[in-house]
C-alpha cells in the first residue's frame, strides 16, 4: 500500500472515530450482554442503527434478515448479529462502489452541485488534484456567481491545482460562464471541465432553475453535457444529506455522490442510509481541507473503518 493511501486511510478511520465508537462498541455492548434473541433485544437493535444514522430501509431489512436466519437457525448467538450487519453493509456500500470513468483525450463536463457549505469549492479543488495527477488536463469553471468570494475561492484552489478558472463578474448568468468553458472545448480543448455551482440563492426555486438551467446550455453547447452530476453532502449533517440528496435527484437529476467531512463526524452511517434509499454511486469521499483529501470511495475501507 503507497504512503500517500496509508494517510487517507488514517485520517478515514480518525475521522470516523465517534461513528465506529456510536455503532459498534454499542452494538458490542449490546450484544455481548444479552443472551437470548428476543423481542427487547430487536428493540435495542434498531434504537441503535436508528441513532446511528441508518436509516429505517436499512434497518428494517436487516432485523428481518437476522429473524429469518434464526427461524432457519442458522443464527442461534446474539454474537453473530455483528457479522449479519458487516455482511449487509459491505454488499450495500459494494453497490455503490462505481468510480467515475474520466475518458482521456475527449471533453468531459463534470457539474457540481449541493448546499451552501457541503464543501463545493473545496472539492473541486481537491477533485482538481486528483485528477492531474491522474493524467488528465482541467479546467474550473466559476458558475456560482452569487457571491465575489466564492470566485476568489475558486481561484485559489484553481492556483494550488495548478488549474485555470474561467470566470466572469459577480451577478453574471452562470449559464453565460458555462456558455465561455464550452467555447473552449469548441476550440479544441479537450481535457475536464469542472462546473462550480451555486448553493444559496434567494429561493430554493430560484436555485433549482438556474441550475436547470446551466445544465440545459450545458447540453446545447455540447452534447451529452454535463457528463457528471456530482452532488457534494456534508457527512455531518447526518439526515438533512438525506434531504438533500432526495432534493438534488428529483429536481436536477445527479449521477453520483461525494460525501465530505468524514473527518470528525459522529453520523458517518448516514452513508449507509444514503446508498440504501437511493442506489447513486458514491464516486469520492473528503477527510479534510487539503489538496490531498479526496479519494474514490472503497467500500472496503469505509466498513473497515466503520466496524474493525
Ligand atoms: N473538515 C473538513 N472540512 C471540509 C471538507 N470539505 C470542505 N470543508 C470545509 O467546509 C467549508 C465549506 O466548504 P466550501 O468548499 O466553501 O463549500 P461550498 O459552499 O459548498 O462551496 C470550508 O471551510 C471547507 O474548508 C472536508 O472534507 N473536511
Ligand atoms: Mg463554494
Amino acid at each position: 500500500m503507497s504512503m500517500e493511501k496509508n494517510v487517507f486511510l488514517e485520517k478515514l478511520k480518525t475521522g470516523l472515530t465517534k461513528t465506529h465508537d456510536a455503532l459498534a462498541k454499542n452494538l458490542d455492548h449490546l450484544l455481548f450482554g444479552k443472551k437470548s434473541l428476543d423481542k427487547e433485544l430487536f428493540e435495542e437493535l434498531e434504537e441503535l442503527l436508528i441513532t446511528a444514522d441508518m436509516g429505517p430501509q436499512f434497518t428494517h431489512d436487516l432485523i428481518n434478515d437476522v429473524k429469518e436466519k434464526i427461524n432457519r437457525r442458522e443464527l442461534g448467538d446474539t454474537r453473530q448479529i455483528k457479522t449479519v450487519l458487516r455482511e449487509r453493509m459491505v454488499a450495500i456500500l459494494r453497490e455503490m462502489e462505481k468510480p467515475l470513468a474520466i475518458p482521456k483525450g475527449e471533453p468531459y463536463v463534470i457539474m457540481i452541485v449541493g448546499v451552501n457549505g457541503s464543501g463545493k469549492t473545496t472539492t473541486i479543488g481537491k477533485l482538481a488534484n486528483l485528477l492531474h495527477k491522474d493524467g488528465h488536463e482541467v479546467m474550473l469553471v466559476a458558475a456560482d456567481t452569487f457571491r465575489a468570494a466564492a470566485i476568489e475561492q475558486l481561484e485559489i484552489w484553481g492556483k494550488r491545482a495548478g488549474a485555470p478558472v474561467i470566470k466572469q463578474k459577480m451577478n453574471a448568468d452562470p449559464a453565460a460562464v458555462v456558455f465561455d468553458a464550452l467555447g473552449k472545448v469548441k476550440s479544441g480543448y479537450s481535457g475536464v471541465v469542472i462546473v462550480d455551482t451555486a448553493g444559496r440563492l434567494h429561493t430554493r426555486v430560484n436555485l433549482m432553475e438556474e441550475l436547470k438551467k446551466v445544465k440545459r446550455v450545458a447540453d446545447k453547447e455540447m452534447a451529452g453535457a454535463p457528463h457528471e452530476i456530482l452532488l457534494v453532502l456534508d457527512a455531518t449533517t447526518g439526515q438533512n444529506a438525506v434531504t438533500q440528496a432526495k432534493m438534488f435527484k428529483e429536481e436536477i437529476g445527479i449521477t453520483g455522490i461525494v460525501l465530505t467531512k468524514l473527518d470528525g463526524t459522529a453520523k458517518g452511517g448516514v452513508i449507509i442510509r444514503i446508498a440504501s434509499e437511493f442506489s447513486l454511486p458514491i464516486r469520492y469521499v473528503g477527510v479534510g481541507e487539503s489538496l490531498d483529501d479526496l479519494r474514490a470511495f472503497d467500500s472496503n475501507d469505509f466498513v473497515a473503518a466503520l466496524f474493525d
